[in-house]
């Protein structure tokens, strides 16, 4: 699934990567005289590299035109090209293939990347530089180890060192989906390290040719089989093989003919260099300090010691402060919603906080609670990849009354763990919900049984007490109203309204839970699930009263509730009564997290009144008012 804007650039990249390799494939295979180690050295890098791959062997090695490759392969420039072209193609497929199996492994980044280091390595020296070698050179495969392992070992440096911090940076940087090899991310990431590699390798690969010491573009010329009816130009008994040692000045210049026999032992090897033992050690010194830098240095800005066990997949929000010694379950804990986990999406129409029915089994209401990821709207053009109750936010309102008895099934639909704690209730200790400390969490698709007496009466609510800080955050709460067992206990209105507030963090699609830190900061608030103006109306006329239950189910943010039109009294706090000569009247109450307010407010004139938050920025929708505000505001209507 596409979640984000670089997954299309990636699907268009690799199918252009793909036509790519298959052109390059087939033109190798159809047209192009060179040995079959180069054939695939260019078919593999033009996978890695698309359309640059193609790119290069259409610019340095493919045949302009029959009987040219000799010729045209001879600048430097080229055979540099050709020198990195097998370099990379080997380095590049242990490395990613040591990167996929290191990541299914649950490895950490700094055993990963030495891991394909020496993966790489062997791959590059063992399969294509030494076998390449041979085929070239004859001799035996392992003549040809020995002399391949300096310039492979100083090409590969300098390959690794472009790859490595481009891995660590982009895998362990915001989207870290591009730590798991199953997604198209990861082998984007693949692609761009495999080009800086390339790109940095490249230098010292035209230095090792020019000096003799690698290998470059040859040409190598079967006798026609006639399959394909066409004359070669090279006719002979044997293959043919040509290989061109060129440098930039011409004076250099070597060329080699020789057929190329097998087992003719180390007979064949022409190769010499005029290279200095001074200037092979200076390379590769410096090559080590590239790849020193390379692999080490990113571990000043990033936690090398994560595996993509602990975060892969996961994405986190812009402008979260991720250092070195920051811990996976930081990240886990800020993380957007997988959007690829929800289980249901809910329209403007959907509304939470409805009545949670219930069954009676011996005397005990019986509820049933089922967390789960779901798509909500909280306006007409935003939706949210949150946490719900029953596909409601808020949560069901379970409604009962004073001395019911009562019992909440709660079934984990979430991809994480989860408990639930009944706030304000005076309870059996192992009913009152905190994870670790009186109950096991609920693991995802397990159940648990809560089950209480409610002694008290007024306005309560529940909430997940296992990971409150992220699951909270993301929409799991409801209000838990109890009705007095004498009627008379009640502060009477003529209506009940409940206000049930939460902050939400929504960019480029995605839903990270809102909380304050840095990157965690709130752009968009509701009122019972909806930002104003998709929030309710609330009809009145006037001398009626009207009971607003303000509940704390914010998590991280306290909101200075305001109600528009003259005074309240507050009735209530916490769920308890205030006794009549101890009520008092305001206009504005903090509501903070957890806490309740039940106030009666009197419609005096008629009219459009406002209940909002006070702080301004509470009232806009990702900072933009529409409609005279945004984020917390209901309308009360009074005819
Ligand atoms: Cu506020």
């Amino acid at each position: 699934m596409l979640i984000q804007p670089i997954d299309y650039f990636l699907v268009v990249w690799f199918a252009l990567a793909l036509a790519s390799t298959l052109y390059v494939g087939f033109d190798q295979y159809r047209n192009n005289p060179e040995p079959v180690v180069m054939k695939w050295g260019f078919i593999l890098v033009t996978l890695y590299m698309g359309p640059l791959g193609l790119l290069l062997y259409v610019l340095a090695d493919k045949e302009p035109r029959p009987g040219e490759h000799e010729l045209f392969t001879r600048p430097l420039w080229k055979q540099g090209v050709g020198s990195t072209i097998h370099c990379v193609a080997g380095d590049a497929t242990g490395i990613i293939l040591a990167a996929a199996v290191t990541a299914a492994l649950g490895l950490p980044m700094w055993i990963d990347l030495i891991v394909e280091y020496l993966a790489g390595f062997a791959f590059g020296l063992f399969i294509f530089q030494s076998l390449f070698m041979k085929s070239m050179m004859g001799g035996t495969y392992w003549e040809n180890v020995r002399k391949s392992f300096l310039p492979e070992f100083i090409s590969m440096n300098f390959m690794m060192a472009g790859m490595a911090p481009v891995m660590s940076f982009l895998m362990m940087g915001r989207d870290m989906r591009a730590m798991e090899p199953t997604e198209l991310l990861f082998w984007g990431v693949m692609s761009i390290g495999v080009i800086a590699g390339f790109a940095l390798a490249y230098p010292a690969n035209v230095w090792l040719v020019a000096r003799g010491l690698k290998h470059g573009l040859m040409t190598q010329r079967q006798q026609a089989a006639g399959t394909d009816g066409r004359e070669q130009p090279h006719q002979g008994q044997h293959a043919q093989m040509q290989m061109q040692q060129a440098d930039a000045s011409g004076h250099h210049g070597q060329h080699h003919d020789m057929a190329s026999h097998k087992g003719k032992g180390g007979a064949g090897h022409h190769m010499e260099t005029d290279a200095t033992t001074p200037q092979v050690a200076a390379l590769s010194m410096v090559s080590l300090l590239a790849l020193a830098i390379g692999m080490i240095a990113p571990a000043n800005w990033l936690n090398l010691t994560l595996s993509a066990r602990d975060v892969g997949g996961v994405i986190m929000p812009q402008g979260m402060i991720m250092d070195r010694d920051t811990p996976a379950d930081a990240m886990r804990d800020m993380a957007a919603t997988d959007p690829r986990l929800v289980t249901a999406s809910y329209g403007l129409p959907a509304k939470g906080d409805q009545d949670l029915p219930f069954r009676m089994e011996n005397g005990v209401k019986v509820f049933e609670l089922r967390p789960s990821v779901v798509r909500w709207q909280i306006l007409p053009d935003v939706a949210v990849d949150a946490y719900a109750y029953n596909g409601q936010i808020p949560g069901p309102r379970i409604h009962i009354r004073q001395g019911d008895r009562i019992r909440i099934n709660v079934t984990n639909g979430l991809p994480e763990e989860t408990t639930v704690h009944w706030h304000g209730l005076i309870l059996p200790n192992q009913m009152d919900g905190p994870a670790e400390i009186t109950q096991a969490p609920i693991e995802p698709g397990q159940s648990y049984s809560y089950e209480f007496t409610a002694t008290q009466h007024g306005t309560y609510f529940y909430h997940p007490h296992a990971k409150p800080d992220r699951t909270q955050a993301l929409g799991l709460y409801g209000a838990l109203i109890i009705d007095p067992a004498n009627p008379a206990d009640e502060v009477a209105a003529d209506h009940d309204y409940v206000i049930e507030l939460q902050e939400w963090l929504v960019r480029e699609g995605l839903t990270y839970p809102s909380m304050p830190m840095d990157g965690g900061m709130p752009n968009f608030f509701t009122i019972n699930g909806k930002a104003y103006p998709s929030t309710e109306t609330i009809p009145m006329k006037v001398g009626e009263t009207l009971k607003v239950r303000f509940i704390g189910t914010n998590n991280g943010f306290i909101h200075p509730m305001h109600i528009h039109g003259g005074p309240f009294e507050v009735v209530a706090r916490d769920g308890e009564t205030i006794p009549a000569s101890g009520r008092f009247l305001a206009d504005t109450v903090n509501v903070g997290p957890g806490q309740r307010y039940d106030v009666i407010w009197k419609a005096q004139r008629p009219g459009k009144w406002l209940i909002h938050c006070h702080i301004p920025h509470h009232t806009t929708n990702n900072n933009v008012e529409e409609k005279g505000g945004g984020g917390l505001m209901v309308v009360i209507d009074v005819t």
